[in-house]
């Protein structure tokens, strides 16, 4: 099957008691039992739930991968892979990525003297440079949040596994629709479902996908038995939002381009990141590595600190919130938001200062949201003139 009929049809089965065409939303906590051990392959929620599992089966078809295992956040999710290591183990991870996740490395995994190195993102080199013999995974994020470098899957694989390391891709910014990390060698795919494959700012969500059987028991035991699961309404929401992936995902690319295209050309900002733009540094290996290029755009403007705050005010259609992925284009500030909980000498050393915006552009109409850009960039005298004119009118 391909990419959309997967979407709409994986683990989705009609229900064989009714035929009802959708999932039904299993609301119970558990299920009868017909005497000792007489149960139909679920005992209770926390371990399995029919609404999740056709999430979990659905989500492992599009990234290609034999198991699915659906948490109750994207961190959960991330949890639910770190609990393969033990204490003294040690762990690489790229230098660009989510806020949140830096601070499970940080501040929970120190807790058990498990060490994360981290190395430029696009630096090959780097990654095998920074093996030592207790390195046990190796962790990706790509494109990377919120700069936008890609990581070449396929050299860093064979990198891992020449050394016995698992590597772990999150995948959350691309999306299987546009790239698959299994086929390119990844041991572990990692979603924050929260983002494009639920796709409507309504779930927070996690996911991840293995291939290897023993991999999958290992996460599985640690998903039951600390139990970060989502709640079958979550997984039903989420199940829906997937089956229009592939058509969002068009849409988001196609804006993401007009968008990243506009503010290229735009004499107040200064620096932009779009992996589908010839500029961009990783741009040949978005176009082997990936089917395309995404819906997230970010960006440097020439100002300070308090400009943003008078942009983000001006807003009228784009939002100015934390997340992405969503089919409404969201404004971030990742230095104060989503890369807050990364000390200010790191994060700036890494590139996200205080005049980077990120834009997770939507799926309404392009005009619309350049129109919206233009009129928020504006300098002040421009504005103030604007303002100018509309009181003239207004007497
Ligand atoms: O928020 P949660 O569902 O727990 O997902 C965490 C997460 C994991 N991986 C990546 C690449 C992410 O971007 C995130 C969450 N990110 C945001 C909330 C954000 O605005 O960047």
């Amino acid at each position: 099957m391909k990419f959309s009929t997967k979407a709409i049809h994986a683990g989705q089965e009609p229900d064989p008691s009714t035929g009802a065409i959708m999932t039904p939303i299993f609301q119970t906590s558990t299920y009868a039992q017909n005497g000792l051990g007489g149960h139909k392959g679920y005992e209770y929620s926390r371990s399995g739930n029919p609404t999740r599992t056709a999430l979990e089966d659905c989500i492992a078809a599009l990234e290609n991968g034999q198991y699915g295992m659906a948490f109750a956040s994207g961190l959960a999710a991330e949890q639910g892979i770190l609990s393969l290591l033990k204490t003294g183990d040690h762990m690489i991870a790229c230098d660009d990525l989510y806020g949140g996740s830096y601070r499970i490395f940080e501040r929970i995994l120190s807790r058990y003297q498990i060490e994360t190195s981290y190395v430029p993102a696009a630096n090959v080199q780097d990654y095998e440079k920074a093996i030592r013999p207790n390195t046990k995974l190796i962790w990706l994020e790509t494109p990377t949040n919120p700069l936008l470098r890609l990581v070449d899957i396929r050299a860093i694989a064979e990198i891992a596994h020449r050394h016995n390391i698992l590597l772990v891709v999150d995948n959350t910014f691309s999306s299987p629709y546009f790239q698959l990390p299994l086929e390119l060698g990844a041991d572990i795919v990692l979603h924050s479902t929260t983002k494009y494959i639920n796709g409507h700012s309504d779930v927070v969500g996690g996911a991840v996908v293995v291939k290897d059987q023993s991999v999958y028991e290992a996460i599985k035991f640690y998903q039951n038995a600390a139990g970060g699961i989502p709640g079958p309404f979550d997984s039903w929401l989420t199940l829906r939002g997937i089956k229009t992936l592939a058509v969002r995902m068009k849409q988001h690319q196609e804006n993401a381009f007009a968008v990243a295209r506009f503010l290229s050309d735009h004499p107040r900002v200064e620096k932009v990141y779009y992996p589908g733009l010839p500029s961009h540094p990783d741009h040949e290996l978005a176009k082997r590595q990936m089917s395309g290029f995404g819906g997230m755009v970010s960006f440097t403007f020439k100002g300070s600190l308090e400009d943003v705050d008078q942009i983000v005010r001006r807003l009228k259609v784009i939002t100015f919130a934390e997340s992405l992925g969503g089919i409404e284009s969201l404004l971030c500030h990742p230095a104060s938001m989503t890369h807050g909980s990364i000390p200010r000498e790191i994060r700036e050393a890494r590139g996200v200062d205080d005049t980077l915006l990120r834009l997770s552009v939507g799926i309404e109409d392009v005009e619309d949201i350049l129109n919206d850009l233009d009129q928020a960039l504006a300098t002040r005298p421009e504005i103030d003139q604007d303002i100018q004119e509309q009181q003239l009118v207004h007497k």
